[in-house]
């Protein structure tokens, strides 16, 4: 493609911060990218070009509407959605739906565009988007979020389709707000059809949906322990979160013998002494997913310690932030290398700032970025639409071998990409493996 503008990391990262001045998640996310896929295609012919950055850094389409619903009292609200149609090179639009106050379009934009990279590396035909809303379910009625569902897919229902755009849970939508929005798309279109992932295991689901994403970082990160020469058995681990993929990253990370020492909500975390078991986690499971309870009270089900704030002052060898972007610092980084941490997996998206991803990588921390190490939930959501389309169900040892060995392929691909001497820079792997595809697919379909 030629290019008005020669290629350089500060050329794109200018035109970005023109185009959005103000998005600054969408910035960091393009630039911890960038960073490392410039340098690489300014040494080829044939992705040493503006323009091709230009147009991998613009969303295809984004729509934007109006959500109005109904309180149980009768009282009108009115929230925002949104759907994030990044890139549609390597297949329809994949990715999650968010329900959180905080979600606007820098957000969804830096999801979109993480999304893009992460589903290039499963190597299933998926492409990359992102929507949601700014609503808050916390303290809402079932009645309450089922209305605020149905009329989000209202509008959104026109927009997506099974070979269009397919979203899936993300923070704040789990299977019931799929259900329900599920129910609503069938009224709509009169259509019976895999156009969202993470359905119930009765009408479509995939088995292993709901664990997939915990399952996959746990199945990298243990790959990428054996490749350093170590080994799973009686590490420390800390989790921060305590939703869908801190819950499942702790099932697994408990039956690979590890010890779980912490895990959080948006007020506090629970230190647990000699490690979580398998009954104190099933506790969790119920306080967090059926009494939508806080983590706190889990001093009053089990012996553990409560604490305010995030859980990177602990000591441990492997950190597992699971909760949301940015919640990891540079003064956390430091303090927890200082702690004796020698691994760090992003099972949530971008949790890690820039400047706590670089000390980490800078310190010869083993750093895997989300687009990498969270990818196993996208994957079982590929595999659902496969199942789907074929109108067969897989039992839920074909999908764990299908993931396990995704999950492979990925850790493969970063290796190839982020060898540096003895280490692996995961993240400079990551961005190129993924890049090479998207780019290789863009070029061949004109620059679309
Ligand atoms: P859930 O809604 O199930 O859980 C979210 C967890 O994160 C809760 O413990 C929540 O605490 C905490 N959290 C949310 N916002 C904040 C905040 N601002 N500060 C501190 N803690 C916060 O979401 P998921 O487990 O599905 O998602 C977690 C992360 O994983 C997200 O980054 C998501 O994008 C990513 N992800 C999810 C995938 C999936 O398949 N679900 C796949 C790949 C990545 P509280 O209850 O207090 O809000
Ligand atoms: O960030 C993510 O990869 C997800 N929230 C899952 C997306 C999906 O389509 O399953």
């Amino acid at each position: 493609m030629k290019s008005e503008k020669e290629l350089t990391l500060e050329s794109v990262m200018d035109l970005i911060r023109k185009r959005d001045p103000h998005q600054e998640e969408f910035r960091q996310a393009a630039s911890e990218v960038l960073q490392w896929v410039i340098p690489f295609a300014k040494s080829t012919d044939k992705y040493n070009s503006y323009a091709l950055f230009e147009r991998l850094t613009e969303a295809e389409r984004i729509i934007q509407f109006r959500v109005p619903w109904v309180t149980d009292d009768g009282i009108s609200m009115t929230n925002r959605g949104y759907r994030v149609q990044f890139n549609s090179a390597l297949g329809p639009y994949k990715g999650g739906l968010r329900f959180h106050p905080d979600v606007n379009l820098s957000i969804l934009k830096f999801l979109a565009f993480e999304q893009t990279f992460k589903n290039s590396l499963t190597g299933l035909p998926l492409g990359g988007g992102k929507g949601g809303a700014d609503f808050n379910p916390k303290g809402r009625s079932n009645s309450e979020i089922m209305g605020f569902c149905q009329s989000f897919m209202t509008e959104l229902h026109r927009h997506i389709g099974p070979a269009t755009d397919i979203p899936a849970g993300d923070i704040g939508v789990g299977s019931a707000e799929i259900g329900y929005m599920f129910g609503q798309y069938k009224r709509l279109s009169n259509t019976f059809n895999g156009v969202l992932t993470g359905k119930g295991n009765s009408f479509g689901g995939s088995l292993l949906r709901p664990e997939a994403t915990g399952f996959g970082l746990l199945y990298f990160v243990e790959e990428m322990i054996n490749t350093a020469g170590d080994q799973t058995k009686d590490m420390t681990v800390l989790i921060s979160g305590s939703g869908n993929v801190a819950q499942h990253s702790c099932m697994k990370a408990i039956e690979m013998g590890m010890k779980v020492l912490t895990m959080s909500d948006s007020d506090g975390y629970i230190y647990v002494k000699g490690g979580i078991t398998e009954e104190q986690l099933e506790s969790v499971m119920e306080l967090k997913n059926e009494k939508k309870g806080r983590i706190s009270e889990c001093t009053d089900l089990f012996d553990c310690e409560y604490h305010e704030g995030t859980p990177w002052s602990v000591e441990a060898t492997l950190a597992l932030p699971c909760a949301t972007q940015n919640e990891l610092n540079e003064k956390d980084a430091k303090r927890l290398v200082d702690n004796g941490l020698k691994y760090l997996a992003e099972g949530a998206n971008m949790p890690c700032t820039d400047k706590a991803a670089a000390y980490l990588i800078e310190n010869g921390i083993r750093f895997v970025p989300g687009k990498a190490a969270n990818a196993g939930g996208v994957s079982v959501s590929g595999l659902e639409m496969t199942q789907n389309a074929m109108r067969i169900k897989w039992d839920a040892d074909r999908v764990d071998k299908e993931l396990r060995n995704i999950m492979h392929q990925i850790h493969e691909q970063c290796t190839t990409y982020g060898q540096d001497g003895e280490n692996i820079n995961y993240e400079k792997g990551a961005a190129i493996a993924g890049f090479i595809t998207v780019a290789d697919a863009m070029i061949a379909q004109g620059g679309v």
